[in-house]
């Protein structure tokens, strides 16, 4: 086996997004491996909610644990991979020059890696300091005294936003879309609940797996339609009161009944103008979508952030980013000076950072290709003309709408199940079907499309890279999903073409 990673140092999202504030907001004792018993007594999480340099340091205990680094390749970027019928291997190059050749070829490219920065007019001529918070540097940035801008107010800004405010002189934000955003209530970990929970480690995941999301919001079976507005409410504070992202839990129908999904946003609003201390700040910071069809966020002291007297928020929903000059941006006619430009300005995801490589399956049919109208997959997992070829929460799979480490880990199983199963049975290829893929990309749809989630510009629908076919990406329902990939294995592989 040869791992490439193109980063310095191993971990993925959790190596590039070293931005100030940056942490997951699934609880640390749930964003973990499951496939060692030991592991999961031995590492110790120190806050309900991990920060982004402890769960580097878990997933750099990790590859040293189970050592793995002499697999890896680090510094080195994939720029291709080309499979060839006649010896049925891929060969894969890279930007050192490397060219080896495999049977199996898999992407593990994340869901959220190909960052986007868009061009806006006049960014070569900006002078001052600029960032984009998935590649953040390694050594930190000072920014005391100086005059901030961050672009942006998707998950990553609104983590960011308080910490660079306490750490700058003056902070602007540039708002195009507000976000929906619920307390995290972070703690310190309770070491008696940390050993309650590795007492017995399968019970505490299991909501974890079986709910819609694979995430714990605490899912409420109650339908919301049958709530009086008393009753939502109670279950609406009660869950904002406990912290995360409960209140998206709060009714088994929230996601599907317009009317009960008003409701929270209603109520969410209503948190919002009682934080903010000037309403007309607080009414630029009130968000018009569907509760959860942008990725909501738990954050810490977010709107609170806007009753800071160094922080202005700058609304350019009606008037965009006109350029980038010299010195800063403009908006609307008016020059903001800036020392530092950050961009919050999210990933191409899903699709990106597999597109970003050359791959070309068989007959020499490219992955860009198949894909220009939205990706084909079944199951997420595998691509019809590209054998051998697998995708680790690969687009129609539920990845970002699960909890990521479960979700790989079952992909990774899944895999290496069907890897075991083709060599002891002198198979040396597999497929995926047409019709496999064209019935599962019209099942992910026909499922969303059931939910409030198309109905917003997310990158859920890649609205956020211009010119992006609009097709919602990840298959919602991770239990269903799991099901659906043990009986595809049960029966032999059914949906694939497997050859020796
Ligand atoms: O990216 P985003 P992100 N002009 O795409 C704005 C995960 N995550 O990095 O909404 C002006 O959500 C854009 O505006 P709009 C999580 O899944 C998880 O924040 O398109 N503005 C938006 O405000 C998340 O969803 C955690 O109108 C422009 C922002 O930039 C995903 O990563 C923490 C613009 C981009 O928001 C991505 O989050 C952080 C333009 N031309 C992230 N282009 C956890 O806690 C874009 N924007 C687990």
């Amino acid at each position: 086996m040869q791992v490439y990673e193109a980063g310095t140092g191993i971990g993925g999202t959790w190596f590039w997004n070293r931005y100030p504030g940056a942490r997951c907001d699934v609880e640390s004792l749930a964003y973990s491996y499951e496939f060692s018993k030991d592991l999961e007594q031995e590492w110790n999480w120190t806050e309900r909610y991990a920060s982004q340099p402890e769960i580097l340091k878990y997933a750099n205990h990790v590859a040293d644990r189970f050592d793995l680094r002499r697999d890896i390749a680090l510094e080195t970027r994939v720029e291709s991979a080309v499979y060839d019928e006649a010896s049925g291997r891929w060969t894969v190059r890279t930007d050192r020059g490397d060219e080896v050749t495999a049977q199996y070829c898999i992407m593990a490219t994340g869901c959220l890696s190909a960052r986007n920065t868009p061009d806006f007019p006049g960014i070569d001529r900006y002078r001052g300091q600029h960032f984009h918070t998935g590649d953040w540097p390694e050594e930190g940035v000072d920014l005391a005294g100086k005059r901030v801008g961050i672009i942006g107010t998707g998950s990553t800004a609104i983590q960011a936003i308080p910490i660079l405010a306490e750490e700058s002189g003056h902070l602007f934000v540039f708002q195009r879309t507000p976000n929906f955003s619920m307390p995290a209530r972070n703690t310190p970990m309770d070491p008696e609940y940390q050993a309650r929970v590795k007492a017995n480690y399968p019970a505490f995941r299991k909501p974890f797996i079986s709910g819609m999301f694979g995430l714990d919001f605490n899912p409420n079976d109650r339908i919301g339609a049958t709530a009086t507005d008393a009753e939502r409410r109670a279950e609406f504070e009660a869950r904002w009161a406990a912290g995360g992202l409960g209140v998206v839990g709060a009714f088994a129908d929230l996601f599907v009944n317009p009317e009960v999904n008003e409701a929270a946003a209603d109520f969410i609003r209503g948190q919002i103008c009682e934080t903010v201390a000037d309403p007309e700040v607080a009414e630029l910071l009130l968000p018009d979508t569907p509760v959860g069809c942008k990725r909501p966020c738990a954050d810490t002291d977010y709107f609170e952030t806007y009753n800071r007297e160094n922080v202005t928020l700058v609304d350019i929903r009606k008037s965009p980013i006109e350029e980038l000059t010299e010195g800063g941006l403009r908006v609307n006619g008016c020059e903001y000076d800036l020392d530092a430009i950050v961009f919050a300005t999210g990933f191409d995801a899903m699709t990106g950072a597999l597109l970003r490589i050359d791959i070309r399956g068989r007959e020499g049919r490219t992955l860009q290709g198949k894909w220009a109208e939205g990706p084909k997959t079944f199951l997420g997992l595998g691509v019809e003309s590209f054998p051998n070829l697998f995708t680790i929460t690969g687009p129609g799979s539920p990845s970002v709408l699960a909890n990521m480490i479960p979700a790989i880990e079952q992909h990774v199983n899944w895999i290496a199940d069907c890897i075991t199963y083709m060599s002891g049975r002198g198979l040396a290829r597999i497929e995926a079907t047409e019709e496999a893929e064209t019935a599962w990309v019209a099942h992910v749809n026909e499922i969303a499309h059931r939910t409030i989630y198309p109905t917003c510009n997310s990158w859920y629908v890649g609205a956020n890279i211009p010119g992006k076919p609009r097709i919602f990406t990840p298959y919602l329902g991770f239990p269903r999903y799991v099901k659906r990939c043990d009986e595809v294995a049960a029966s032999g592989y059914e949906g694939f073409r497997l050859e020796p």
